[in-house]
């Protein structure tokens, strides 16, 4: 029985936009005036918690109130003959509830919250939200379960074992502008057949290799993935 072949995609907020989730770098990249990345620091946390708090909860209504769009539901599809590995950068849940089963959130999930004593600890909010002086196990103060910008990526090695092991590598919906995440490109073996999926596609130079789709990934992933479906 030959092994089924491995897919990794790696995505990025852009594969949300369509489900109505605001990127971070395009002109709804603002929050309160503030850009999210202002606000996603732990120098924020530790200046505004109050303020860092509010961002999450308005974030996670809009997670709550989103749907996934055809691209989730592609790399769903795609499961009929590849082993499928999601790598988000996205803290939403619009991957699981399209049904993707295999999903590695860098960047940590918004419908979770942890102790600020034990990172360790993390606790499922279901339909609740965060706020001053809702206290972890512990006693300490809890937090969103996201990694801010200046915090270390922990599931780094995890996602580049992945990488390294692709057949075929999806870049979808990201800017690649944050590291170490964007570095996962540099992981691919160059056997692995690429695609990036963007509709603004800077010079091909930067990622040598890949195959460049212009346009949304509503509708250029389900695009792809039939084509991939047929070989
Ligand atoms: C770390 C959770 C060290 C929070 C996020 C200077 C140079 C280089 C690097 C740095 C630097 N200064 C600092 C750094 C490091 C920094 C970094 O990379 N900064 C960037 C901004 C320069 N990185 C970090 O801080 C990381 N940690 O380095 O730690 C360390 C090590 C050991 C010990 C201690 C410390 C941590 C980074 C994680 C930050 N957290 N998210 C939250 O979400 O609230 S990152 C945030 O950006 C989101 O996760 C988001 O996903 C991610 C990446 O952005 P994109 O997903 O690419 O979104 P973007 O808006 O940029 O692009 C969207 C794309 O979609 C666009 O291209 C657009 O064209 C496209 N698009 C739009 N519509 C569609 C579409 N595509 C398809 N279809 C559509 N319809």
């Amino acid at each position: 029985m030959k092994a089924r072949r491995i897919c990794v995609a790696l995505t990025g907020a852009g594969i949300s936009a369509e489900s109505g989730l605001r990127t971070f770098r395009g002109p709804d990249g603002l929050w309160e005036g503030h850009r999210l990345e202002e606000v996603a620091t732990p120098e924020a946390w530790a200046r505004d918690p109050e303020t860092v708090l509010r961002f999450y909860n308005w974030r996670r209504a809009e997670v709550r109130a989103a749907e996934p769009n055809a691209a989730h539901r592609a790399l769903v599809d795609l499961e009929a003959r590849y082993t499928v590995h999601i790598v988000t950068q996205n803290i939403d849940d619009l991957h699981e509830r399209a049904g993707s089963r295999h999903v590695l959130h860098l960047h940590g999930e918004i419908l979770k919250a942890r102790s600020t004593r034990d990172p360790a600890l993390v606790i499922p909010l279901g339909g609740r939200d965060i706020h001053l002086g809702d206290r972890c196990p512990l006693g300490s103060q809890l937090r969103p379960h996201v990694v801010w910008f200046g915090e270390p990526v922990p599931a780094m090695a995890e996602a580049a074992e992945l990488a390294a092991q692709a057949d075929l590598f999806l870049v979808i919906g990201t800017s690649l502008v944050v590291y170490p995440a964007a570095g996962l490109v540099d992981w691919v073996p160059a056997r692995a057949a690429k695609y990036w999926i963007n509709p603004d596609i800077p010079p091909q130079g930067r990622l040598p290799g890949f195959h460049c789709i212009a346009g949304p990934a509503g509708a250029a992933l389900p695009e792809l993935v039939r084509r991939l479906l047929q070989d």
